[in-house]
């Protein structure tokens, strides 16, 4: 297959490049870097010590892989002529900004959903004037559903509405619809807007869409990145940092597990690289002309505070003097609540989880340690400051 990755310089894009590769698909991939550029404006690094953009170059081309830098919101041109001339059976879009928090900061706002609508309205029209056979795949996320007091579907659900009487007439009645999404931050909306323009285009262009509704991603490498030189990035500030990663960042150096409010947030978690294997399955099993197929991916569902706790215990059992400490929630967000996740699709396309949370999470810890000192540098940027009301006070423990 003939893959297109977008956004191929981040976490996902990169890993994704080589696995493809190493299974012998035909790989190309562009960036615009800003993911670099947004985390060092953030106050931070990756802990992982990744290879420049330059130094990336020669090894994505040993590989065979064909390596760009092209921004996908700002030259719509640049991405229909990469498009034209690489003519994909499949174009995966990771080129968003993907912070909740980053997007809750004012004036930010606009910046991501702005980048991340335009970034796949370039892609989407590309793929439509150049290659309107080829599937595109766009990562969008579980937190577009928010959490309600429901089971959620992978994408669409059959409604019914009862007791609905008009007059004397019963209106009651049941229909397929799109399962309510309900997002908590300018970038969950961001990425709700997107599931909108792929639903038209799949219903109006004849596009073959798949909507991935991706959970929380944490780990550090997969088999692919055989040398440090071929590591992923890996954030563990507050904006580009996510839970998992983010609490071995902290054991490793001694910090405390930050768990934000009671801690009863419950979400979907995937191991890196069993996000890979999932794309690569879902790319192997393309949508249909036409089609918005949405996939729930995840691996299985945890509460923020049994994570911490798990990396507390691996991080004990390596002897880090790991703690978990409770501290006021920067985000508004359910605390406990209902959280059921139907991910079916994937199961059967032949996904099979490849590791469990705890031995991953040991894996993690031992290759953190390895950059212990580059993540002391940056202790700073673990206490998160940037509260969803607008506010940039520091978090208390509570
Ligand atoms: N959390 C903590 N402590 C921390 C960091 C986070 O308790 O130090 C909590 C948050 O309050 C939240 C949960 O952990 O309840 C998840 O937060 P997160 O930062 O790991 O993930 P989130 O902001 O939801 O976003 C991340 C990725 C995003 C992806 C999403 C999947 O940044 O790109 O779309 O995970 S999901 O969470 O299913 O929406």
């Amino acid at each position: 297959m003939r893959v297109l990755i977008a956004g191929a310089d981040g976490y996902l894009g990169w890993s994704l490049l080589l696995h493809l590769a190493a299974r012998g698909h035909v790989v190309a991939g562009f960036d615009n870097l800003s993911r670099r550029a947004r985390v060092r404006e953030m106050g931070s690094d990756s802990a992982t010590p990744i290879a420049s953009w330059a130094a990336r170059l020669p090894l994505a081309e040993a590989r065979g892989i064909e390596f760009l830098l092209a921004d996908a919101a700002g030259s719509p041109d640049l991405i229909a002529a990469t498009v034209r001339d690489f003519k994909p059976d499949a174009v995966v879009q990771f080129a968003e900004i993907p912070s909740a928090p980053y997007s809750m900061i004012p004036g930010r706002e606009w910046e991501v959903q702005q980048n991340n609508l335009a970034s796949t309205w370039s892609i989407m029209n590309a793929i439509r004037k150049h290659a309107p056979d080829c599937h595109l795949v766009k990562l969008g996320t579980m937190g577009e559903y928010g959490t309600p007091n429901l089971p959620i579907p992978e994408g669409y659900a059959e409604m019914l509405v009862v007791n609905r009487r008009v007059g004397s007439v019963d209106w009651s009645q049941t229909d397929t619809v799109p399962f309510p999404r309900q997002p908590g931050s300018f970038y969950h909306a961001s990425k709700v807007h997107g599931t909108i323009n792929l639903a038209l285009a799949a219903k109006t262009w004849g596009l073959a869409c798949t909507d991935i509704q991706q959970g929380v991603v944490f780990g550090c490498e997969t088999a692919d990145m055989t040398h440090p030189d071929l590591l992923t990035r890996l954030d563990f500030d507050e904006y580009f940092g996510t839970a998992i990663n983010r609490f071995c960042c902290q054991a490793v150096i001694g910090h405390p597990i930050t768990v934000y409010g009671k801690g009863g947030q419950t979400r979907g978690f995937l191991p890196l690289a069993d996000s890979m294997q999932c794309i690569q399955l879902i790319l192997e099993n393309p949508a249909g002309a036409g089609e918005h197929r949405v996939i729930n991916q995840i691996e299985s569902t945890y509460s923020v505070r049994e994570l911490a706790h798990i990396v507390r215990r691996e991080a004990l059992n390596l002897g880090m003097p790991a703690r978990v400490s409770h501290i006021d929630n920067p985000r508004d967000e359910a605390e406990e609540h209902f959280y059921q996740v139907e991910a079916e699709k994937l199961r059967v396309m032949g996904y099979v989880p490849s590791t469990g949370v705890g031995a991953e999470v040991r894996r993690m810890l031992i290759t953190l340690a390895k950059y212990k000192d580059r993540i002391e540098k940056f202790r700073h940027v673990l206490v998160p400051q940037q509260h969803w009301s607008g506010e940039k006070i520091p978090c208390a423990t509570t």
